[in-house]
């Protein structure tokens, strides 16, 4: 049995007030990111006995996660659970871990992510007014369409893609020859509608927002490990003693763990959901021939920055 914190409070005639964190995301109950924050609210307030209250707010109330990050910059919200893409237009280092293929699976995302690469990463934010605490996930990405099976790149020729609001993915569909369209999340509308043709997603994303109902095709081309990073504003944060700093450090840290391991446990499921709901599956696509289009990505423009550069390198290096 779980006594909540407000039960507690009652017996305890505690009246300090609790500090209120609030905590922006874009999706909705259910998703990802909100399992994270969910998972976080309940240890902070139980680890710091009702010290912390977090109020979740999702499904974009706070606008959507450029919008909210921009908050959390301002400290008008506090924390944030939001998806790798577009951090890219606030810090171009969020561009290594959204390059195509780096990691062949989850044991090694999370080796680069939880050792001193990620936390290199995370402390990169700082100069852009993030305190990065933590990394939790999406999951590795998949391709879904409405027009045809995609099993390489040539079947890709002149799809209208939509991508998060970032440079790296959008370069990473132009270079497989997509027509890609940036934009923010939600997208059901205009996948309805056919502005778009398709996009691209973790599996727990079709299933959550039913993409099921309006894409065909699924192929699972696992091409950027999704990442969201845990983020707190860097302002309210120095505002913490040394204390509450550590505990809100390790509950983000262990709600995101929880969340990794959440999200992989049920993709079997998914993947045996969206088949019954009709949906056709590509399971084998030509990932090499993949790769190839995007082999010279990490001599482009967008990471010529030095600092991106070097991480780029050091994290191939690692994952060799
Ligand atoms: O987490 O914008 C995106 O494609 C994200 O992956 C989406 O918010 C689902």
């Amino acid at each position: 049995m779980v006594l909540s914190v407000a039960t507690l409070f009652l017996f305890s005639g505690n009246s300090f007030a609790a500090t209120k964190i609030k905590l922006g995301v874009v999706t909705k109950p259910g998703s990802a990111q909100n399992i994270a924050a969910q998972k976080f609210k309940e240890l902070i307030e139980l680890r710091s006995k009702g010290g912390f209250e977090v109020k979740i707010y999702h499904s974009a109330s706070l606008g959507n996660e450029t919008e909210i990050l921009q908050q959390v910059q301002m400290n008008t919200i506090q924390m944030g659970v939001i998806t790798g893409g577009p951090f890219d237009t606030f810090n171009p280092i969020s561009r290594v871990i959204n390059y195509p293929f780096l990691f062949k699976d989850n044991a090694q995302a999370d080796e680069i992510l939880d050792g001193p690469l990620g936390t290199q990463i995370l402390k990169s934010l700082e100069i852009s007014g993030f305190k990065g605490l933590s990394f939790s996930e999406n999951g590795f990405r998949n391709l879904t369409n409405s027009k045809k099976p995609v099993k390489s790149p040539d079947d890709i020729k002149g799809l209208k893609v939509r991508v998060m609001a970032s440079a790296i993915h959008k370069a990473i569909w132009s270079a497989l020859g997509a027509n890609p369209t940036p934009m923010p999340w939600p997208i059901y509308t205009e996948l309805e509608q056919g502005v778009i043709d398709g996009q691209e997603n973790p599996l727990w994303v079709m299933e959550v927002y039913k993409f099921y109902e309006i894409q065909k095709y699924l192929s699972l081309t696992r091409h950027v490990y999704s990442y969201h990073i845990d983020v707190a504003s860097l302002k309210w944060w120095e505002t913490l003693d040394a204390n509450d700093q550590e505990m809100i450090q390790k509950a983000m840290y262990d709600a995101a763990v929880y969340q990794r391991h959440d999200n992989r446990s049920k993709d079997a499921a998914r993947l045996k959901l969206l088949k019954e709901k009709g949906m056709e599956i590509i399971e084998n696509p030509d990932i090499a021939a993949f790769r190839a289009k995007v082999a010279n990505l990490k001599d482009m423009d967008l990471y010529q920055d030095p600092q991106v550069k070097e991480m780029l390198l050091k994290i191939m290096e690692a994952v060799k």
